[in-house]
């Protein structure tokens, strides 16, 4: 009988992480995850995006931070394949506090490597590239061999995690692959990022709960796809015969201004009554543009995302409305408060 292939997740209950764990599970894996011992003290509302997963994942405790509590997961357990998707991953964020998104991502991708190439040099790996790694771009559409030009310590940082995972490839040998994702959304993203922001807020202010959205740059254009497809580009790096970097995008480019008019018009508003733009959520250095060219996902892994923007925007909307209607938005406004300054 064939054993299960035992894929451990950094990052499982994140919005990707989960879907991962879903697609994975779907696909006969064992799933292992590695969560921080602090959202074990806390499932209820930690565990959210897994917790109809949870009996049938294994979770383990252990920090980025530290290489000896990773180096005691991997030394247990013989890992086929491992997909590192933890990480600060909040680009204004990393403008309050660089050291801590630079020292998480970097040093966390580097002890996962180290300890992947100590004790399971055959293990797979997977690395979370970036499209802010593109930051002020060089040329449009943005595929592989696009230079980097970093706009942030996010994407610093993720230039520094994809480097890393190259040389691990180039000079050990091992199966190192990168992702260069572009965003990816859905009804399970966290409430600080602009899609989820807006969906929630728009949801509140339909429901009289919320009279304005205070936003940011709305002539901000990104490539914005769902998250569910993009797991799925993920796991199809690991299984091709060689390792190699592809960019994951749908090729389609919006304004968070569209955004804003699109979520508004699912609910029968105007979003010029509500929308208020607010300097405190520019970024000291902003990515104008970021649309991706997924040619080579497309031929060589067989990948397309299935989502349209309009059909992923209406499914949060949908989302966000229910549990708005449910009252259980509680949490959601308690979460936004906690990062009014940021998100
Ligand atoms: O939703 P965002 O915060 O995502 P951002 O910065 O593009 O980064 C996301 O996608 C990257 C690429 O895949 C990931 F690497 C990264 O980890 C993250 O998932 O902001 C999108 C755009 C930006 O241009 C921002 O300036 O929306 C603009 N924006 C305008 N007003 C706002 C707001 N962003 C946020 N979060 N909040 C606002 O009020």
């Amino acid at each position: 009988m064939n054993e299960k292939r035992k894929a451990l997740i950094t990052g499982i209950t994140g919005q990707d992480g989960s879907y991962l764990a879903e697609h994975l599970l779907s696909l006969g894996y064992e799933v292992h995850g590695l969560v921080r011992r602090v959202a074990l003290e806390d499932p209820g509302r930690r565990f959210d995006r897994i917790s109809h997963l949870l009996d049938r994942l294994h979770l383990h405790a252990a920090s980025l931070e530290s290489y000896p509590s990773l180096f005691h997961v991997i030394s247990r357990h013989e890992f086929d394949e491992c997909y590192h998707l933890a990480a600060q991953s909040f680009v204004a964020e990393s403008f309050a506090d660089g050291f801590s998104t630079l020292n998480t991502n970097i040093n966390g991708t580097h002890y996962m490597l180290a300890a992947l190439r100590e004790l399971r040099p055959r293990c797979r790996f997977y690395f979370a590239g970036s499209s802010e790694m593109f930051g002020k771009v060089r040329e449009t559409p943005q595929h592989e061999t696009t230079p980097f030009h970093p706009r942030s310590p996010y994407g610093i940082s993720k230039v520094a995690g994809f480097d890393l995972t190259r040389n691990y490839r180039e000079a050990y040998g091992m199966f190192c692959a990168s992702g260069i994702l572009f965003n990816h959304e859905g009804p399970r993203r966290g409430f600080e990022f602009v899609s989820r922001k807006v969906t929630s807020t728009v949801a509140r202010i339909k429901l009289g709960r919320a009279d304005e959205l205070r936003i940011g740059n709305l002539e901000a254009k990104r490539d914005w796809g769902h998250a569910k497809d993009y797991v799925q580009a993920m796991h199809l790096m690991l299984q091709q015969p060689e390792p190699d970097d592809y960019v994951v995008a749908t090729g389609v480019t919006h304004t968070v201004r569209e955004l804003c008019e699109l979520a508004f018009a699912e609910v029968d508003l105007d979003w010029r009554e509500y929308v208020r733009v607010d300097e405190q959520f520019y970024r000291p250095a902003e990515v104008d543009l970021l649309v991706g060219d997924a040619t080579k996902a497309r031929k060589i892994l067989g990948w397309q995302p299935r989502y349209t923007f309009e059909e992923m925007i209406r499914e949060m909307m949908q989302a966000d409305l229910q549990i708005a209607r449910q009252g259980s938005d509680t949490q959601i406004e308690q979460r936004c408060f906690d990062q009014r300054s940021v998100c």
